[in-house]
């Protein structure tokens, strides 16, 4: 018996929580920028599941790397060590200049690990008073869904009903140095920050916020954690986001792509003696580093890097944000990006993003709303001009229909 949307949608509501409210089509396959659903339809995708799957979907040398590891040695905890973890360091600490890398699973427990490396830090070679350390973050962040993470979240809908929460953590206003340099205390021991923040509607900051940011936490002792999950590995037209602003991070998160969306991956990259602290025994996980995640995580960045989807990113993504605005519709207030890392902002009396998310998707464009007026726009870095010309035909389409 052939199952079709319906059939699937119905399950799905009748036993699955309903902690997402998906767009209705059930996908099937996926090949590069397309993706298709049960029903045949196709798609092009232009979330690449929130920057997971920058490689293209199902990219074939990622794919064959899995499947050898696969066959060989999946998994054997860190009580013993493994072929692939070694040569995974290697490769990570020469892409990203780093001296130190900590792998885990998912983006948020790369998160909780460096909160955690910090702190010690913090105690141990900074002198700050055990249990009080204190960490910085921006208003509007977003850096996972676990219990410490949305303690420091300033979303209603990612906190409520949720507490009560970690202590530790201080609020200010992103984009603004003054108030962060005014924030650090005594016992400040990070800013943890995304370069550019993607679930606040791709909030790019002033120019030269950054530079300031680097100044006030190397004269302030305070490590500058930069949560490079979404813009990093080529999303935002460069390896990391923070290239963008001639800066560098004394820690760094990854994740997301650093699989090509095959696998859960994540990894802390130090360039400070922050990872020293963490002695065995204080942290891990089960996954964590196993030989399967790190072959597929050698396997995506070879591909990110020997196939220049970097430099694509760059060039498709300056080509797209110029047809977006190109379109000229009166619905539109602001088109922002950098790379493949765009959003379409829309006026407030526009009737709202997901309308024309949903008509964008009738017309064979996958997209995604966030804080109801902005479509977030995504490609997969192997996105070409062609497929770009495809994508604003329909934008332009769908602006048209809504207005
Ligand atoms: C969901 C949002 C994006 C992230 C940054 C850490 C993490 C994420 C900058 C945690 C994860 C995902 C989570 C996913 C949807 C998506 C998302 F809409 F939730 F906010 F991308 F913007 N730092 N973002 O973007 O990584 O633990 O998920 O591996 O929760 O629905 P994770």
């Amino acid at each position: 018996m052939t199952l079709h949307t319906t059939d699937f949608i119905d399950i799905e509501h009748r036993l699955g929580a309903h902690n997402y409210k998906p767009l209705d089509v059930v996908l099937t396959r996926g090949e590069r920028v397309w993706v298709w659903d049960v029903d045949g339809n196709r798609y092009l995708d232009c979330l690449s599941a929130y920057s997971a799957v920058n490689q293209g979907h199902c990219h074939p040398k990622i794919l064959a790397a899995m499947v050898e590891q696969a066959g060989k040695l999946t998994l054997t905890s860190r009580a013993f060590r493994n072929d692939q973890l070694a040569l995974l360091y290697e490769e990570l600490a020469a892409l990203t200049d780093s001296h130190k890398v900590l792998p885990m699973n998912s983006g948020a427990e790369a998160v909780e690990t460096a909160i955690k490396a910090v702190r010690k830090w913090g105690y141990e070679v900074k002198g700050v008073p055990d249990g009080q350390a204190e960490i910085i973050v921006a208003s509007d962040n977003f850096h996972g869904r676990t219990l410490g993470i949305v303690s420091f979240s300033t979303d209603p809908d990612a906190r409520g009903g949720f507490g009560p929460f970690a202590p530790g953590f201080k609020v200010v206003p992103f984009g603004d140095a003054d108030a962060l340099e005014a924030a650090i205390g005594p016992n400040t021991v990070a800013f943890l920050v995304e370069p550019i923040q993607g679930e606040a509607g791709v909030m790019i900051p002033p120019a030269g916020y950054f530079k300031r940011v680097r100044e006030i936490c190397t004269a302030r002792q305070v490590t500058l954690i930069l949560d490079e999950i979404q813009t990093g590995l080529g999303r935002t037209g460069k390896l990391l986001a923070e290239e963008h602003e001639g800066i560098v991070a004394d820690v760094t998160l990854i994740g997301k792509a650093l699989s090509g969306g095959f696998y859960p991956v994540s990894a802390v990259l130090s360039n400070t003696d922050v990872l020293g602290t963490l002695k065995p025994g204080q942290h891990g996980s089960t996954f964590g580093g196993n030989p399967l995640a790190c072959a597929v995580a050698r396997a995506a960045l070879k591909v990110l890097t020997d196939e220049d989807m970097i430099g694509n990113s760059e060039r498709m993504g300056a080509y797209f944000k110029a047809g977006l605005a190109d379109i000229r519709s009166n619905l539109v207030k602001e088109v922002r990006g950098r790379g493949l890392m765009l959003a379409v902002e829309l006026h407030p009396e526009a009737g709202g993003a997901r309308r024309i998310v949903e008509d964008l998707r009738a017309r064979g464009v996958l997209a995604k709303d966030t804080h109801g007026h902005t479509i977030r726009i995504a490609p997969p870095l192997v996105v070409t001009r062609d497929e770009v010309d495809w994508a604003l035909e329909r934008f332009r389409e769908a602006l048209t229909a809504a207005a």
